[in-house]
């Protein structure tokens, strides 16, 4: 599941105290990883988050109900077709298709944070990807994470720091599985989907962000 180039990744989640009732789920959930460290929370993964049958039927309505837009950008002075097709949605819309409503929900009861617009990214195969980047913070309400979901294969992310000597970390990224990154660490670090040959299927992502009004 962690691909560390180097191993040496912590697990987060704090123990029940004792007497604290802990409800059958919560005791087999997998432990989240933390992948990054800093002071809001890093970036950490949180395995089966969405319960398996639930992030099928996510896939399939994504894939059937949004309105996918392949877009174009500027390469080195000439235009090239981003290699994933996109939608975006404000929480508020009126034209939100499902599963986006169901997924807010989820999303803000297991991370607490106050998100109010997903981007989504569809990889149709292996051959699609997304860049190293770092997610543009200027709209972004300050100190807010940003969470991604993940549905349909699995695929690798690679985290590396901007600067420094600092190891890459890959994860995978397993259906039903939310990434959380700090709002700090896109001053840190960049995460980017590489092309990879031996991908089985397509993947669909839903990035949560909090942005400010
Ligand atoms: O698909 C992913 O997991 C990453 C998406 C991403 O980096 C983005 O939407 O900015």
């Amino acid at each position: 599941m962690i691909c560390p180039d180097r191993p040496s990744i912590s697990a987060g989640r704090a123990a029940s105290p004792i007497g604290t009732t802990v409800s059958q789920q919560a005791l087999f959930a997998p432990e989240p990883v933390a992948l990054v460290h800093d002071n809001e929370g890093g970036i950490r993964y949180l395995p089966e988050s969405i319960p398996a049958d639930i992030a099928r039927r996510w896939f399939d309505e994504a894939q059937r109900n949004v309105g996918w837009l392949s877009q174009q950008r500027m390469m080195y002075e000439r235009e090239v077709a981003v290699p994933r097709l996109l939608a975006t949605f404000a929480r508020e819309s009126a034209d939100l298709p499902a599963p986006l409503g169901e997924a807010f929900e989820a999303v803000h009861a297991l991370i607490g944070a106050p998100f109010n617009r997903v981007g989504l990214n569809l990889y149709r195969d292996g051959s699609d990807s997304v860049a190293p980047h770092s997610d543009k913070t200027d709209k972004l309400m300050h100190g807010e994470p940003i969470a991604i979901v993940s549905l349909g294969v699995s695929r690798r992310m690679s985290i590396r720091p901007k600067t420094g000597s600092g190891r890459t970390v890959h994860v995978e990224l397993e259906p039903g599985s939310c990434l959380v990154m700090s709002y700090a660490s896109q001053f840190t670090h960049e995460h980017g989907i590489p092309k990879l040959a031996e991908v089985a299927g397509p993947r669909i992502s839903l990035a949560f962000r909090c942005f400010a009004s």
